[in-house]
Parts: C-alpha cells; structure tokens; sequence
C-alpha cells in the first residue's frame, strides 16, 4: 500500500475574486502535491471556499444577491483559475455544503455536550453602524477602526470555547513537536503568545444570521472560523471514520499565509484537542506578496490578476516565478522587471537553450535516434554525479517546503549542462568520424541528464516538463524509480525541440 499524504490550503473568502496571494498558496500547495505523487505516495489536495460569515453576507447586500447567489458566482472564478493554473487538487469544499455544515455541527454540539462549549456572556465594543464588534485594543480611542465613529459597550449573549484549558498542553505539544509549527520565526511568535496565557474564545454570534445555526439554538450562528477550519476534516467525511477520513487524517501540511497563523497554529489544534482528535503534523506560514513595493490593495489599484499573467506569458512562466522569485516563508516583492529577466536568463537561456541546442545536434548528427554511450569521462561522470546531487538536494529541500532552494538546485545543473556543450564542442567531434563514439557518449549525457532535469521540474511546470519529454523520447510517466541516471535506452527516437520560452523584448 502506498503511503497517503494529506495537505490543504485555506478555504478562500468569495467576498474578494481571486489575485496572485491566493495563488501562490495553492501554487505551493499544487507542487508539493505533485511531487509526492512522483514520490509514490496517495496524495489527497485539498483546497476550497469559505462561504459564511458576515463579511460574505455585507458584501451580497452591497451586490444585491443573496450570500450563497454571490458565492455560487465567486467560487466559479476560484474553480475556473484553479483550472487554468494546472492545479491537481482532489477535492474542492464549499462551507454551503451539506457534507461540510453536518460536520460542523456535529464537532460543535460534541464539544457543547461534554462542556468545552458554554453558554455566556460576550462583553466588547460595538460599532453599531458597522455592527462589528471591537476589542479594547482595537477600539482605540473609543473610536470604530473601520469608519471613526464612537463604539460603545455591548453585551451580547454568545457561546464560548474553553480555549483556556488547553493553552499548556499546547504549548508542551509545540514544544515536544519543533517542526509543527514553520517557519521558525513563526513558531517562536505563536510560543510567546501562548506563554501569555489563552482566553476562552467566542464562538457564535447574533448579530448576523449567514453561518451555520448552533445546534440547538437557532438564534446563534457558529464564528465564521470555527466554521471554515473545520473545513480540514468535513471534506474528509469527518466523524465518519470508515472513509478517507480513516485514511488521511492527521493532514501532513497545512499550507497557509501568515496572516492567519494564529487561527491554524492556536484555534484549530485546541479545537482538535478538545475533539479528541490527532493534531495536524506541520502548518506552515508564508509571507506575503507586495507589489512594485507597495501593499497590493483594491484601493491603490494595483491588484495583480493571475488570469492576466496567465495570458500574457504562460501559465508555467507564472508558476515558476512565483515559486522562484521568493525564499517560501519570506515575504516577498512581485515586479515586472523581475518576471521578464526570470523568463529571459532562467527560461529561454538556460532550461528553452539547453534542450533546443540538444535535440538539434542530435538530430543533425543521429538522425534523431539516441546513441548507446561509450565510457563515461571525468568530465561525463562529473554531470552525472551533478545530476545524481540534484535529486537528493531537490528532495530535501521539497521536504523543507523551500521550492526556491529546489529550483536554483535544478537551475544549477542546467547551467552545467550548457557548460558541458561548450566544453565538449560536440560540433568539432562532429567533423571527424573518428570521434563517433565520443560523439554519442557527449550526446547521450547532455540528453539523459535533461530526462533527470525535466522530471523534478515537472511538479513546477507540469506543461513544459510534458513537452520537453516527449523531444526526450519519455512518454512513460515520470516515477521515483525513473530517477536514476541511465534509463533513457539507446534507440529511443528523439525531436528536435521548439524554444519552450520565447524571449520577451523590452525597450531599455
Ligand atoms: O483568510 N501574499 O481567506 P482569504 C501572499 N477564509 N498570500 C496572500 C496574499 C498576499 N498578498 N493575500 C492573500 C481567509 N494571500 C480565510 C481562510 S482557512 C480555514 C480560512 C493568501 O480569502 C494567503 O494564503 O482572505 C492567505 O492566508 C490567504 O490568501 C487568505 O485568503
């Protein structure tokens, strides 16, 4: 039986449309998944829409749609980029589902039956125009943070989740467990937090009515993200235990921004706890993406559409930036700049160079049919040892959750690669048939190490690998005993390959 590995991102808002934030979480989420597979392993992706709460429910008022009217037509947009990013993900929840809002209730009404949950008091500053609730902190002033106008205090009657009782064990298990909680930065901020000590935690509310009724008393609906996180284990069946549910909890990774690390590092596993249930094995937060250097926010305008870049330079362009540009768990600046010297040094010089250089001499000097190679060099034996370092680099570093790591990994032995060509001349050794069977042994290397390079960029950027393996004369797919150099038989026919990266002009 094959291994399962679990791993999700958050469900996103349908208050907002989808932008290149949402998409590299997914993105990173979508590699991973597709490099465990490539691994051996059963992988269930996970990845959906947070549907309720009162944010959902304003923005449909201010849309004159109902809220499921106006998820119905976000989460379309959600589906339909997911779809155009070549995203692999097994499953798809809606917190409107049926699935998704029995669990829930089921998890609520078990923490209210064994006391975990209480009926009490909820005590804050209310802005009755926003009709938001605000902590002392956040209402400085006595003033609303949203519109300045003077809050009051309110008592609203609310359920509340003993979240007190389960700060220690908490801390003992992030503790005990170093690499639960990443990046490290981030682990050590949720620790000081937790040593202040936890309070219970409000989980319903009255003053809206979009969310799922607290069972048993349908004039509360239940906090919006007590709700959503749930999502983790509704998707899965959860309670019932016979299906994936049985199989893949607890999820290997939880991918996440660091926006809302708090509510997946501190919330989630006491509710878990409270549960009786397995904590999730790693969370990791990533940091988050400016761009030009400014904060991207619907008011500056400057909202980057994934679908636009998309269309402009390719889907696995837009991947591979992404996933490149920025150490993972580092905040990080999108420019044009960047993404254009990133296509034009990194993907037509050096991956679109190398394979289009090869192929061509191969099909000029073998009729396209791959040599069988003679004895390997000093020079072949130290690519084949680069591309050997290559696959273990790359899967610790996929271990580490740092693609960037993995890709410069990769990059490196496509630079040897190109460095390999103009060392052996293979067009000198073309002139005199004397120097055939070094000419095939040149040969074989530059293309069997390319079989190797493409493999391990195949999680990245799913088209191109597909494209530059079938010039390779690979149609079987790419698994973990094929990663080891040699497999490529001599025989296998090869084309001549297309650029796979146009280089983009740009005036100085
Ligand atoms: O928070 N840079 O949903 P959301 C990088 N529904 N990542 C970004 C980003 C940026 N500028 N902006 C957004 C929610 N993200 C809840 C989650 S989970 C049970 C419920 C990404 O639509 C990042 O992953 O506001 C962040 O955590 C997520 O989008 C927030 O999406």
């Amino acid at each position: 039986m094959k291994p399962t590995f679990y791993l999700t991102t958050p469900i996103y808002y349908v208050n907002d449309v989808p932008h290149i934030g949402h998409a590299y979480t997914t993105l990173a989420a979508d590699v991973l998944a597709r490099y465990k597979r490539l691994k051996g392993y059963d992988v269930f992706f996970l990845t959906g829409s947070d549907e309720h709460g009162q944010k959902v429910e304003k923005a449909a008022q201010a849309a004159g749609e109902t809220p499921l009217e106006l998820a119905d037509r976000v989460v379309k947009r959600f589906q339909a980029l997911w779809e155009k990013l070549g995203i692999s993900n097994s499953d798809f929840i809606r917190t409107t589902q049926e699935r998704h809002k029995q669990g829930v209730s089921h998890i609520f009404k078990q923490l209210m039956d064994q006391g975990d949950i209480y009926l009490g008091e909820y005590e804050d500053w209310y802005c009755t125009p926003c009709e938001t609730f605000w902590t002392e902190t956040q209402a400085e002033d006595g003033k609303c943070p949203d519109c300045n106008r003077p809050v009051e205090k309110l008592k609203e009657e609310s359920y509340f989740f003993k979240m007190s009782a389960y700060g220690e064990r908490l801390l003992a298990h992030i503790e005990a467990n170093p690499d639960f909680i990443q990046p490290r930065t981030k682990r050590n901020e949720i620790i000081s937090f937790l040593k202040e000590g936890l309070r219970d935690l409000s989980v319903s509310r009255t003053s809206f009515s979009w969310g799922i009724p607290v069972p048993g008393n349908e004039r509360h609906v239940i906090y919006v993200w007590f709700d959503a996180l749930t999502n983790y284990i509704t998707a899965l069946g959860y309670p019932d235990a016979s299906g994936n549910f049985g199989t893949y909890w607890p999820v290997d990774v939880q991918l996440i921004g660091k926006d809302i690390l708090r509510f997946h590092a501190v919330y989630w596993p006491t509710f878990l706890m409270a549960a009786g249930l397995p904590l999730p094995k790693k969370v990791f937060a990533h940091g988050w993406w400016t761009v030009e250097g400014q904060k991207m926010s619907k008011s500056l305008q400057n909202v980057v559409e994934p679908n636009m870049l998309i269309d402009k330079y390719g889907v696995d362009v837009v991947r591979y930036f992404l996933l490149r540009e920025v150490p993972f768990g580092l905040d990080g600046d999108f420019s044009h700049a960047s993404l254009i010297s990133r296509i034009n040094s990194d993907l037509a010089n050096d991956i679109g160079n190398l394979l289009s250089r090869s192929t061509a001499m191969l099909v000029k000097y073998f009729d396209g049919a791959l040599p069988a190679p003679g004895q390997l060099t000093e020079l072949d034996l130290a690519l084949k040892s680069k591309a050997e370092t290559m696959i273990t680099t790359v899967d610790a570093c996929m271990d580490e959750l740092a693609f960037s790591k993995a890709l410069q990994a990769i990059w490196e032995v496509i630079g040897a690669g190109n460095k390999y060509i103009d060392e052996t001349t293979p067009w000198s050794l073309a002139k005199d048939p004397a120097n055939q069977e070094r000419l095939a042994t040149v040969m074989y290397c530059l293309l069997e190490v390319q079989r190797l390079i493409h493999s391990l960029v195949a999680p990245f950027m799913p088209e191109t690998a597909h494209k530059a393996l079938i010039c390779l004369g690979w149609t079987a797919e790419i698994s973990q005993h094929d990663l080891v150099w040699g497999r490529l038989a001599a025989g296998t026919m090869i084309n001549k390959a297309e650029a796979l990266f146009p280089r983009i002009e740009t005036k100085e």
